[in-house]
């Protein structure tokens, strides 16, 4: 598989600092900001400061120091938002996974009951 990683994606923009964010946490290989368009009351966007794509990108190029640093970044989210009663974590990727930014992201998802997995 071929990641053509486009760095005028927005998330590309928010990590130089272009464009502006609502940071929840940020470390030297990840930063949370909440989504835009929230779908829950908490609905917080993790990505790599690394140039990767999609999960699968992430996974299989990105350092041990980059990818540890990410998970900690997502506890550390957990950790904030007190999701204590649950939550879910998204990762669309391309077509079918209707990604919309071409940058990894996982949606951390939480603050009422999240209803089924996925809508028919
Ligand atoms: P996805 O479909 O998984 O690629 O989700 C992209 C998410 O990114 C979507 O929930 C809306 C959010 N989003 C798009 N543009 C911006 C932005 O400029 N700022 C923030 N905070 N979120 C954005």
């Amino acid at each position: 598989m071929q990641f053509d990683y486009d760095d005028q994606n927005i998330f590309a923009k928010i990590l130089r600092g272009e464009i502006p964010n609502n940071t929840v946490f940020e470390s030297d290989h990840a930063l949370a900001f909440r989504d835009i368009n929230p779908q829950a009351p908490v609905h917080v966007l993790v990505i790599p400061k690394g140039p990767y794509m999609t999960l699968d990108h992430f996974a299989r190029d990105a350092s041990a120091d980059e990818q540890v640093g990410f998970m900690a970044a997502v506890a550390e989210v957990c950790r904030l938002e007190g999701v204590e009663p649950g939550f879910r974590a998204v990762a669309n990727a391309r077509e079918d996974g209707v990604q919309d930014v071409p940058h990894y992201h996982l949606h951390i998802l939480a603050g009422r009951n999240l209803g089924p997995m996925l809508a028919r």
